[in-house]
């Protein structure tokens, strides 16, 4: 069931709102008991990376997309660092409509621009960081009076907030600690507004401490300095001036939460624990989550990270996104010629 039909009497939609639908959300929350023994915590992952277009953008493309039509919108733009355009330009194709994509040139990962490419969006690569692209975006969108389907647009975040309704609905309960990468800052804002929601319909008693991670070279609302040259590895959320930075820093200090940094180190470090010893494969921008919680485990602060802490990761983009990072993190395979003897000797 896409979010649409799953959630539509929470969604601003009427008879009138086409039934945009790919199945988007209702994506596993799984158990890392192995990792969380080891971190001293019970620990939950939510895999965004199976929704359609591999990332949570799914969730807010399809209300944004739906919105837009039934307003009369014929096209689509927006800028992205690769996971917005994906799920743009696949909506896109679905509903037959032309998309315009502007992504950091040379700084997308190898197959979020696939998908865009595949996916028949027009693609077009700004010589500048995503936070010019996006100002190009919003003026394009003005003049050329054709639907913004970045965060920006406030459709996105509304059907976002079902990340966390599921969440609630998958565990009984909201989590203790929800901790989750932050980049232009939409995601984490719905989160909150999402548990809120469950909150004050009574579904939830108690609400999470909101738990955002910035990589340390892109880290403006952690640090609360602005961040004009962002540069990290985890390209997605290569973010310096971040849209949603009010609602974000609302979130944190609502819920008595934080924000935290990691290194690209520390980052490409919780992509291979993850991976290797849960079997999930991730994202870099997603890792942060897991690399906040390592650094906080190792720094010893039971204040920020209590024991037994019922603790949700949001696992952001599938690692099949980014093939080239993750490659260049570990051995090349072994290579035989075809004899049996030879494969025998390795496996010895
Ligand atoms: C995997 O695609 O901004 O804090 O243009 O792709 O809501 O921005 C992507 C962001 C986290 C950060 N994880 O979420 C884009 C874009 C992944 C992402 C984020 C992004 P926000």
């Amino acid at each position: 069931m896409g979010v649409l039909k799953r959630y539509g009497k929470y969604l601003p939609i009427s008879e009138k709102t086409p039934a945009v639908n790919l199945e988007e959300g209702s994506t596993p929350l799984v158990r890392l008991d192995r990792i969380g023994g080891e971190l001293g915590i019970e620990l939950w992952a939510k895999l965004e990376g199976c929704n359609p277009s591999g990332s949570f953008k799914d969730r807010g493309m399809v209300l944004a997309f739906a919105k837009a039509l039934e307003d009369g919108a014929r096209a689509f733009v927006c800028a992205s660092t690769g996971n917005t355009s994906a799920s743009a330009a696949a909506y896109a194709a679905h509903v037959g409509a032309p998309c315009y994509v502007l992504l950091p040139s040379g700084k997308v990962a190898l197959g979020k621009l696939a998908q865009a490419l595949i996916y028949g969006a027009r693609v077009i690569a700004v010589e500048g960081n995503f936070d010019r692209a996006l100002e190009m975006a919003r003026e394009a969108s003005e003049l050329k009076k054709i639907a913004i389907v970045n965060s920006v647009n406030p459709y996105r975040i509304i059907s976002q907030k079902s990340g966390a309704w599921e969440i609630c609905e998958a565990l009984g309960q909201a989590p203790d600690l929800h901790v989750i990468p932050v980049g232009n800052a939409g995601n984490i804002s719905a989160y909150w507004a999402g548990y809120r929601d469950f909150n004050v319909w009574g579904r939830v008693s108690a609400l999470p401490k909101m738990i955002g991670i910035q990589a340390e070279g892109a880290a403006p609302l952690a640090t609360g300095k602005p961040c004009p040259n962002p540069e990290t590895v985890a390209t997605a959320i290569r973010i310096g001036n971040p849209v949603g930075a009010k609602t974000a820093i609302e979130a944190v200090s609502q819920s008595d939460g934080f924000f935290e940094t990691v290194t690209d180190r520390e980052i490409l470090d919780a992509q291979k624990m993850l991976a290797s010893r849960a079997g999930i494969f991730a994202e870099p921008a997603s890792c942060t989550t897991l690399a906040g919680l390592v650094k906080l485990a190792a720094a010893n602060t039971a204040k920020k990270l209590p024991q037994g802490a019922k603790t949700v990761i949001i696992l952001t983009g599938n690692g099949l996104k980014d093939p080239d990072t993750a490659i260049s993190q570990v051995e090349p395979p072994v290579k035989i010629g075809g004899s049996l003897e030879e494969l025998l000797e390795v496996m010895a």
